[in-house]
C-alpha cells in the first residue's frame, strides 16, 4: 500500500518517517547506521547555534521595546549573548565554529532566566520545539565536538529541510506500506519541508 504524507513544513512528516524506519528496520536507510548518524552533526550543531542566536536575538529586541520592563542577565552573559547576535552562521561552518568554549557559553545563556523567558515564546521566533532536547545539561555536554556521535533520539529531534522524495518501508504481517515524504519539492509549488 503506498502512503503520501503531506503536511506544512515542520508539521513533523521527517519525523514520522524516522520513527517508521526505525522501529521497522529499514536497514538501507536506518538512522542507526553509523554513516547515516553521522551526517547529522553539522545539521545538530547548526540548529543549537542557530536557535540560540534567535533567543539571545528576540533578548535584545525585548529590552529595546520595552525600556520599562527589561530583563537581566549576568554582565558577563550580556557580552556572551552580543558575540552570539554576531556569529555568521551556515550549516557547513557551523561544527567547526562549536568549540568546547562555545559550549560553555550555550550551557551558561541557556541557565539564564531572560533566555528561559524567549524559549516560552519560541512558536512566534520560529525556534523548533524539538531544541529543548539538545539544550538539557546532559545532552549539551555530550555535544563537545571532539566526542560527538548523534543517537537515534538526536535524529530524531533534529530539524533538517528534507530534499527530494524519501520513502520508507513498514512490512507488517497483514501488508507492507509504502510511506512517501515529498518534502523540499519547491519548484512545484509544493510548501512542504
Ligand atoms: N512537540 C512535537 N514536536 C515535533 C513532533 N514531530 C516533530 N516535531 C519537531 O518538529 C520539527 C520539525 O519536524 P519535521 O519532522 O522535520 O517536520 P517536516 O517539515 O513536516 O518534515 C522537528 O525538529 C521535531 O523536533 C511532535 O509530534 N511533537
Ligand atoms: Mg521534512
Amino acid at each position: 500500500m503506498l502512503i503520501t504524507c503531506t503536511g506544512a513544513g515542520d508539521s513533523g512528516k521527517s519525523t514520522f518517517f524516522k520513527q517508521v524506519r526505525h522501529i521497522y528496520g529499514d536497514d538501507s536507510v536506518d538512522e542507526n547506521v553509523e554513516e547515516t548518524k553521522h551526517s547529522f552533526r553539522g545539521a545538530i550543531y547548526y540548529n543549537v547555534l542557530e536557535t540560540m542566536q534567535a533567543l539571545c536575538k528576540s533578548y535584545f529586541q525585548h529590552n529595546n521595546r520595552n525600556p520599562d520592563k527589561q530583563l537581566t542577565m549576568s554582565e558577563d552573559n550580556i557580552e556572551k549573548a552580543t558575540q552570539f547576535v554576531k556569529l555568521e552562521l551556515s550549516i557547513v561552518s557551523s561544527e567547526s565554529v562549536f568549540t568546547p568554549e562555545l559550549l560553555q557559553t550555550i550551557q551558561s545563556l541557556w541557565s539564564e532566566e531572560a533566555i528561559q523567558t524567549q524559549f516560552k515564546r519560541r512558536f512566534e521566533l520560529h525556534v523548533f520545539d524539538g531544541a529543548v532536547h539538545f539544550f538539557t545539561a546532559k545532552n549539551l555536554e555530550r555535544l563537545d565536538p571532539r566526542f560527538y556521535t548523534p543517537s537515534f533520539e538526536d535524529a530524531l529531534y533534529c530539524r533538517r529541510k528534507t530534499t527530494g522524495v524519501v520513502e520508507a518501508v513498514a512490512k507488517t504481517p497483514y501488508c507492507t506500506f509504502h510511506f512517501i515524504d515529498v518534502g523540499g519539492m519547491y519548484t512545484l509549488g509544493n510548501t512542504n519541508q
